[in-house]
């Protein structure tokens, strides 16, 4: 015999879904690492291929719930009804649910193949290059036609296309700016590209995106989208000599405590000190975050940043300096004067 059917109150589940489904929609207005705000074409590419496939799948869904319905509705069992009658076999059904999905795989694979070939990094002519290159925890960026190198703050041209080559000096990373490129892989001794170009300028966050050590999570990273004029200015300023302090300046100073201490051993201040372990701080005042875009650059962090590194990022690979007092205030003082 079969037992009675098992009824579920299907009401409060379906409630349920849909409060949860409109809850997605909230979350404010402000997306700064949102893959689903795509602002150059690499992005928009991907997005693009994303909505397909899950239109697709959406249609999928669908036809399969709604048969499934109609099972439920229609072949259920009913208290006195006859025993189901068992089928095997039917080759139409059978070359049908075959030949539907390798139709929708074809569908599917087409677009994602040209994706693959579009997003290989394939730069046109004219293309801006930079190379970034990973570091626990923290970018490098080299413009080689520029003559610029500078860390974590990306600046580029709106309007432009850019040609990203990339390689890590220690593990693997992974660049990612989810609002215009990537994510792709920094590897030791090869070089990746990627490719693109946004019209709008602006600021845009991204980090690491292959785990990379303790500090992973705060290897982060900006970009800055700038009309030409405004990158040509940047530009002018990074390939200029590092500001010279006046003399009896605290500045000054600073200088001095700098050339005397640790830090030339790890970083290049050109014409000061040319060690390649930290950032280039020939500009660093000039930059609006520090340590992998994870700290404002005030004076205040600056003092926590140079006393203990590693108290505010964990594994940081720069050891806490021994300054205190006039001296690192004049240290600070320097640097924030290298715009
Ligand atoms: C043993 C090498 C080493 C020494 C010595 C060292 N640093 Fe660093 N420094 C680093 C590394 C590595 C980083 C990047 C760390 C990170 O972001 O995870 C760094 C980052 C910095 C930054 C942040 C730069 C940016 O744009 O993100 C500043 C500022 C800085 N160091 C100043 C100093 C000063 C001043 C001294 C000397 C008093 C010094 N450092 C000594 C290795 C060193
Ligand atoms: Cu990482």
């Amino acid at each position: 015999m079969l037992r009675d059917p098992v009824y579920f109150d299907a009401v409060p589940l379906a409630l349920v879904s849909l409060v949860l489904l409109l809850l997605t929609a909230c979350g404010g207005g402000h997306y700064p690492q949102s893959v689903f705000h795509a602002e150059a074409d690499f992005s928009r590419e991907l997005d693009g291929l994303f909505r397909n496939i899950f239109a697709w799948a959406v249609g999928v869904f669908v036809v399969v719930e709604a048969l499934l319905l109609v099972a439920i509705a229609r072949f259920r069992a009913r208290p006195g009804g006859p025993e189901p009658k068992p089928v095997h076999g039917h080759t139409a059904l059978e070359i049908g649910w075959t030949l539907a999905p390798a139709l929708i795989l074809v569908f599917i694979a087409v677009p994602t193949m040209r994706t693959i070939f579009d997003t290989a990094g394939h730069a046109p002519e004219g293309a801006l290059r930079v190379e970034v290159i990973g570091h626990q925890w923290w970018w490098e960026y080299r413009y080689p036609t520029l003559d610029i190198s500078t860390a974590n703050e990306l600046h580029i041209p709106a309007g432009m296309p850019i040609q990203v080559e990339m390689t890590s000096a220690d593990v693997i990373h992974s660049f990612w700016i989810p609002r215009l490129a990537g994510k792709r892989d920094l590897i030791q001794g090869r070089t990746n590209r990627i490719a693109f170009r946004t019209d709008s300028t602006g600021e845009y966050w991204g980090q690491c995106a292959e785990f990379c050590g303790a500090s992973h999570a705060n290897m982060r990273l900006r970009v800055i989208a700038q009309s030409d004029s405004v990158f040509q200015r940047w530009v002018d300023r990074q390939r200029a000599a590092p500001v010279t302090p006046a003399k009896g300046s605290v500045e000054e100073t600073g200088q001095q405590i700098f050339r005397r201490s640790a830090c030339i051993g790890c970083h290049t201040i050109t014409g000061i000190a040319n060690a390649k372990v930290g950032p280039d701080l020939s500009h660093v005042g000039g930059r609006g975050t520090i340590a992998g875009a994870l700290f404002p650059n005030t004076t205040e962090s600056l003092h926590r940043w140079i006393s203990n590194a590693p108290s505010l990022k964990p594994g940081a690979l720069m050891p806490p300096q021994s300054l205190q007092g006039a001296d690192l205030d004049a240290v600070v003082a320097y640097l924030q004067s290298l715009k």
